[in-house]
């Protein structure tokens, strides 16, 4: 009889231990736009184009107004935010050519890694933009490895790299889709490669023309970066992606229910080449840059639809953010700036994509739980970085010191447990310049380059002496303050250069 009674106590604990325990692993959904700018939202104040999908979430979950991507261009964004570390630690992870090779090395721990060791099926689906294969880059007609799979993904459907860089082809796991072994695909960014025309040779064969770049082989009508031949029956349409990327990311998480899954639906809107399907197109008034946000929308929409539909919507984290912030002409003449109609892509903030003032990396982030985080706002100072060391606590992963060595433990700060901020964040340019943000205070070190970029017309807040704005009183950048604060200047370059040096 104690016996009997002894066993099921240990049985009824056990079942309660394991609940605890699944209920710590919920399934993760990271929506990682391109491009999308902090106001290039409704819920973050827009008013020229409606996102209600993205309110939605942002009404039902935790918006932050401080949230930073670790860099103003997209290849070291998302380095940092899949490894825990600042890609300035390692040359080469710049805007990467569409034929780099990985730069994650795989033996390094890597966000999917520590999912996948807690028992997580993990999917990338959508822009990669990180490299594929090893040193010298990829063999397209072969298997193409290593690559997500190899640094934790257990399932990859992938644009290479962009979608204004060649290849024009899904990369689905280690395979370029529906490519014809009579018909190899050859990728250069050196030469011409093939005999298939260019947007500078050929402009009247283009249906949206470039206005700087982009002048290269023309696969759908549209010039691109690098050239390409061949492979012509495994290339995509740029008007059907939206369709095609939400399409599997909604089957791998069908695929996925019975277990904790996580998704990186790393969408390729609102980046450049803007074409829409022709259910979004002329539907915003503002162009294919608003028909964009629209279709981004859109997928959100799709995505979390899905979820509901499941029974998911409860035990799913779902996190919207963007890996930099916005440009409107990134070289085509796509009408972004003729129909930008007095809309505001980066709210109240200076600058834009590239660049060193804070619209290059403040970036709309949300997070959403239901019954576990508080909806509402939070003005904490976080960054990307610290989702690697946020999901190891989450799902209960130890990090030893030489992992994932940027990031930090702000799992509280990002669920709405307190609105701590992060010590400090560090915010990296597109020439390479570093600025500090801690508490209201934001410090731009010193660096040589052009004030202004002509092409995109953005401002980026290089100068060759030191910056200081007080974010708090001076949001936009206006009134630098460095020589009223020499201390504190002194003091800002000195803690971004012990940690530099870290
Ligand atoms: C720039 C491209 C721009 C975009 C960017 C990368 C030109 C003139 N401009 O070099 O169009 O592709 O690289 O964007 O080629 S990112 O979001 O992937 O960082
Ligand atoms: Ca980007």
């Amino acid at each position: 009889m104690k016996t009997t009674f002894f066993f099921l106590l240990l049985g009824s604990w056990l079942v309660f231990q394991s609940a605890s325990v699944a209920q710590q692993k919920p399934n993760i959904v990271l929506i990682y736009a391109d491009d999308l700018g902090y106001g290039d939202i409704s819920c973050n104040g827009a008013v020229k184009v409606q996102t209600p999908n993205i309110d939605r979430i942002a009404k039902e979950g935790l918006q932050f107004t401080n949230a930073h991507a670790s860099s103003s261009t997209c290849t070291p964004s998302r380095y940092s935010l899949l490894t825990g570390t600042y890609a300035w630690r390692k040359t080469g992870t710049g805007i990467a050519p569409g034929d780099a090779a990985l730069l994650i090395p795989t033996d390094r721990v890597t966000m999917p890694g520590i999912l996948q060791k807690a028992g997580y099926k993990t999917g990338v689906v959508g822009k990669w933009h990180l490299g594929l294969g090893p040193k010298g880059g990829p063999n397209w007609n072969a298997e193409i490895k290593p690559g997500p799979l190899e640094i934790g993904f257990t399932y990859s459907f992938l644009l290479p790299a962009t979608g204004d860089r060649v290849p024009c082809v899904y990369v689905e796991n280690h395979r370029i889709v529906g490519l014809n072994p009579a018909d190899p695909i050859q990728v250069s960014y050196k030469e011409p490669i093939g005999n298939e025309p260019t947007g500078k040779d050929h402009p009247e064969l283009l249906k949206m023309k470039y206005s700087h770049g982009h002048d290269q082989t023309i696969v759908n009508g549209v010039s691109r970066i690098g050239y390409m031949s061949g492979g012509k029956s495994a290339r995509w349409v740029d008007e059907e992606m939206a369709d095609v990327l939400t399409g599997k990311v909604n089957q791998f998480i069908e695929a996925s229910k019975n277990s904790p899954f996580f998704v990186y639906f790393s969408t390729h809107d609102i980046h450049v080449p803007r074409l829409p399907n022709s259910r979004f197109a002329g539907k915003s008034g503002m162009g294919p840059r608003g028909d964009a946000i629209l279709q981004l929308d859109w997928c959100v929409g799709e995505v979390t639809k899905k979820l509901d539909q499941l029974g998911l919507t409860d035990k799913t984290i779902v996190i919207i953010s963007s890996d930099n912030g916005p440009v409107v002409d990134d070289g085509y003449k796509d009408d972004a700036v003729e129909k930008l109609n007095g809309h505001t892509p980066a709210g109240p903030l200076r600058g834009g994509k590239y660049s060193a003032f804070d619209a290059g990396t403040r970036v709309p982030f949300i997070v959403r739980w239901p019954g576990k985080v508080k909806p509402g706002t939070s003005d904490a100072l976080v960054s990307q970085v610290d989702l690697v060391a946020s999901f190891a606590a989450l799902v209960g992963q130890s990090l030893t010191k030489e992992d994932a060595t940027d990031s930090v433990n702000m799992i509280d700060t990002f669920l709405g447990r307190t609105k701590k901020s992060r010590d400090y964040v560090i915010e990296h340019a597109l020439n390479g310049t570093l600025s500090l943000l801690q508490d209201n205070w934001k410090y731009i070190e010193p660096s040589q380059g052009q004030a202004f970029m002509k092409e995109v017309s953005i401002e980026t807040g290089y100068a060759p002496q030191p910056q200081l704005y007080d974010l708090k009183n001076d949001l936009g950048e206006t009134k630098n303050l460095a020589g009223q604060y020499p201390q504190l200047v002194t003091k800002l370059s000195a803690l971004l250069k012990s940690i530099q040096e870290k």
